[in-house]
């Protein structure tokens, strides 16, 4: 049972809470054919990720953007392995900091020096896990690939196949098989497959995730990223998420997860202690459409550093002050609170209009379906019975 009054709060976990957010950005695109993604982090910042994190209550700080020397402007594998190298040594010193490491692609190529980085820095306390949230696998090596793009290998890297140089960053730090999986793939060749079944890396399918839901696969697969290991990270690839949701990434994929399905489901996140670094890459501002990308990557930062739910607040304000020109439009009320997640209803006879500041707050503490009350707040579910 709630007490009375009780407040809407991020909850007693999260890691985050404790330590300082630190994010990087990754302006390098030049793993993948579309280069584009190396806009995203000017892209994102502007899109208010630091504020977004700090209202919420976290020492949040947009540290720096990594951009490819000026030497490898010309060899895209200089430009990927300079940019890595870098941010693998930036990565595990804010991690042996006790700081939480955010990173913000650029292509998913900044994952090798993203999670090489992170799994040195633990080396001394246990292995790494680690969730690869995406609708592909991303584990070619160059004998496999079909494009060369190297953003299409850097799962494989991570294990220990592929080119050399980029295998040996962070002092050849790599991951066990056993500790990783993916999420969400429903695009793939088979020389990549054939290397993660070899190695016994659990894949789940798009087609598993419909089948038995989000919530169970996630499960499962944090039972195996946390077996054993000393901390676990997550990456998400935006093309994860169904493109009608998420058109602004690098390759979209159809058929994939919904926007708000999954910012559902990294709420749980938050209640990680082991989650040691995030990840979020292949945002292609020039593909978005009317910021969604954007307002996603925001809400799915929100979801799995503050437990907050997809309540997109400022477009809830900017529809009550369209219709405070109309005084019978109905106004959205809280129903209750339930662990944090705050459940809306639109009320009948909930209407909402000029008035004084007085009538809102009758209002807005109307029983639902009731119109002339002024009883104080009766909310099912907030009160006690
Ligand atoms: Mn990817």
């Amino acid at each position: 049972m709630k007490a009375k009054g009780a407040r809407l709060e991020p909850g007693p976990f999260f890691s985050a809470h404790a330590r300082a957010v630190k994010t990087i950005g990754v302006a390098c695109g030049r793993g993948a054919r579309d280069i584009r993604c190396e806009q995203a982090p000017e892209a994102l910042c502007s899109a208010k990720l630091i504020s977004r994190m700090r209202s919420r209550g976290l020492a949040a700080a947009w540290v720096d953007t990594l951009r490819p020397s000026r030497h490898a402007s010309t060899d895209d594998f200089k430009a990927v392995h300079n940019v890595c190298r870098r941010l693998a040594k930036r990565v595990e010193t804010i991690l042996a900091r006790n700081k939480f490491p955010v990173v913000i692609g650029g292509d998913h190529s900044c994952a090798i020096g993203t999670w090489k980085g992170i799994a040195r820095s633990l080396e001394s306390r246990g292995p790494l896990g680690l969730l690869w949230v995406d609708a592909h696998m991303d584990a070619h090596t160059p004998d496999t690939t079909p494009s060369g793009m190297l953003h299409g290998m850097p799962l494989a890297c991570l294990l220990g196949y592929g080119d050399p140089q980029l295998v040996g960053l962070a002092a050849g730090a790599r991951l066990q098989p056993e500790r990783v999986c993916l999420v969400g793939v429903r695009s793939f060749e088979a020389g990549e497959a054939a290397l993660l079944q070899r190695l016994d890396v659990r894949v789940f399918f798009m087609a598993e995730i419909e089948e038995r839901g989000l919530d169970t696969v996630l499960s499962e697969a944090l039972a195996i990223v946390k077996k054993g290991t000393a901390g676990f990270g997550l990456t998400i690839d935006l093309d994860v998420v169904d493109p009608r949701d998420a058109p602004g990434v690098g390759t979209p994929a159809p058929g994939g997860i919904g926007a708000n399905e999954l910012i559902s489901a990294l709420t749980r996140f938050a209640r990680e202690p082991g989650l040691v670094s995030a990840e979020i890459v292949e945002y292609n501002p020039c593909r978005d459409r009317y910021g969604a990308t954007a307002s996603l990557v925001v809400n799915m930062i929100d979801a799995l550093l503050c437990g907050q739910h997809a309540l997109d607040l400022d477009r809830l304000i900017e529809r009550e002050q369209h219709h405070a020109a109309h005084p019978d439009a109905l106004l959205p009320i809280p129903l209750g609170i339930d662990e944090g997640r705050a459940r809306w209803t639109t009320a009948p006879g909930a209407t909402c209009g000029r008035g004084s500041r007085n009538a809102r707050r009758r209002r807005a503490s109307r029983r639902p379906g009731t119109t002339r009350s002024t009883a104080p707040a009766t909310v099912p579910g907030r009160n006690p019975a």
